[in-house]
């Protein structure tokens, strides 16, 4: 049997393009042969299979909308879309690396960066040559970015850069972080720093018990010289990286339909196969109603997928838009997530299914790129025009 059955309740492929279902089913047979038979043991070991990131760059996961000039697929957000939500199929940690990698990386470069910028930088990120990660977060200021302390001065020459990053996303491994800093007039500013300038260190964080196969660590500046043409120039202010955040949040909502894809997959084998009490326990009105539900939740989520990339392609989607559906989506994964763990009984903690990962992993995911909570207050202001977060 097809361990890689997506339910399509509404028909929705029918909605989409033949080069889509091309694409999705590309994505969906790489991770079927390069990211499924050994997930279990990468997150075990909790092992960042660095391989993948040249592998990625192959199959053209790293920035797919961004145009082809510049190493990128020139695809529409869909497409986009899709290949988050095939990857996350397998696994989020691997899903973030390429939603790094595109959406946090490339866009800022190819959105704000200079011609010189995007012709060097670009290509080699798109190929997988090169990898990215994209520092926002502080230690003290995580929900609230406005308020980071990490700074630079212009000395005449260079930029002088001091300060530290937390929780990012492919840090330890990465060739060039994309850093969001104040200067001294306390305006946000965008810059790259490249690994090999001194004072730049980048520590692993261990002990996570989440995104396991995922490389996270800190970003440390202590008197890093950047030279000035890494500035982003197009852009400055807080609304430079939101501009990122909302391409990546909105991959987000797709790849969290992956991953409840593959709970719900496996809930639905696993129902039919283990009997008790004589009948497959699929045939319980209880597992019935947990599947139901989740496949209810899988097509709505689906649905408005489908809308807010549409709206994507327009160039008309919104911040408050992709918060809900990056909120909606996760937390309905996370959700079925816990069911399915329910459906397969103590089989369901085991590594011999894909269920406890998923759920560790979507902890993660319903925090980074802006909290459950957080969402809710993107949403809350939309509607009363009266910001909750002050
Ligand atoms: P606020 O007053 O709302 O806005 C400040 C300025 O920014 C502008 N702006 C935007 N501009 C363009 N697009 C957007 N989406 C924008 N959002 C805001 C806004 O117009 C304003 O401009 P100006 O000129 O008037 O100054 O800002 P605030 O300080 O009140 O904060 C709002 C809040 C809390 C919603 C926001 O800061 C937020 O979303 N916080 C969550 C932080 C977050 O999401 N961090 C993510 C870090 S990256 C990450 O997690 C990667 S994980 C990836 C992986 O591994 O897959
Ligand atoms: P806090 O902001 O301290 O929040 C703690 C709690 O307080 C949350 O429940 C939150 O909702 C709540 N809270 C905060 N403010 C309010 C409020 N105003 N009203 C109500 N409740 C509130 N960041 C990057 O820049 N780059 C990356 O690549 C990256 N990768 C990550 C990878 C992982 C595995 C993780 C876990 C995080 C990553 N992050 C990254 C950081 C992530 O974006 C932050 O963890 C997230 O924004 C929340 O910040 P925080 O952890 O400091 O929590």
């Amino acid at each position: 049997q097809d361990l890689f059955e997506s339910p399509d309740f509404y028909n929705i492929d029918d909605l989409l393009t033949e080069e889509h279902k091309l694409i999705r089913s590309s994505i969906r047979d790489f991770v079927k042969k390069e990211i499924t038979p050994y997930i279990e043991d990468w997150a075990e070991r909790a092992h960042f299979p660095y391989e993948i990131v040249k592998k990625f760059g192959d199959i053209g996961a790293f920035g797919p909308t961004i145009p082809e000039e510049y190493g990128g697929g020139g695809l529409d957000y869909i497409s986009y879309g899709l290949i988050m939500q095939e990857i996350e199929r397998g696994d989020s940690g691997m899903r973030s690396t390429a939603s790094v990698q595109g959406s946090l990386v490339m866009y800022p470069i190819y959105k704000f960066g200079s011609e010189e910028q995007k012709k060097k930088f670009l290509p080699k990120l798109a190929s997988g040559e090169m990898l990215g990660c994209f520092g926002l977060t502080e230690p003290d200021h995580g929900s609230n970015p406005s308020g980071m302390v990490t700074n630079f001065k212009d000395m005449g020459d260079h930029y002088l850069l001091n300060g530290a990053k937390m929780w990012i996303s492919n840090s330890p491994k990465a060739d060039v972080a994309v850093v969001w800093a104040k200067n001294e007039e306390g305006r946000i500013h965008g810059l790259i720093v490249e690994r090999g300038m001194e004072g730049f260190t980048t520590p692993e964080t261990h002990g996570k018990w989440s995104l396991r196969a995922s490389t996270t660590g800190e970003l440390v500046f202590n008197d890093v010289k950047v030279p000035k043409e890494n500035l982003l120039p197009g852009k400055s202010g807080l609304g430079a990286p939101m501009m990122c955040l909302d391409s990546a949040r909105y991959g987000i909502a797709w790849g969290a339909i992956g991953a409840a894809m593959d709970c719900y997959d496996s809930a639905v084998r696993y129902s039919k196969e283990r009997i008790q009490f004589g009948k497959p326990i699929g045939g319980f009105q209880l597992t019935q109603k947990k599947l139901s539900e989740m496949l209810t939740e899988i097509t709505k989520a689906q649905l408005l997928n489908l809308r807010l990339g549409q709206l994507f392609n327009e160039g008309k989607a919104t911040t408050a838009q992709i918060s809900l559906a990056k909120r909606n989506n996760v937390d309905m994964a996370l959700k079925i997530a816990r069911e399915a763990r329910q459906i397969h009984g103590g089989m369901g903690i085991t590594g011999d299914y894909p269920i406890m990962r998923h759920m560790a992993n979507l902890e993660s995911v319903i925090t980074y790129e802006g909290t459950h909570d957080i969402h809710l207050l993107i949403l809350g202001k939309e509607i009363t025009g009266i910001p909750a977060f002050e």
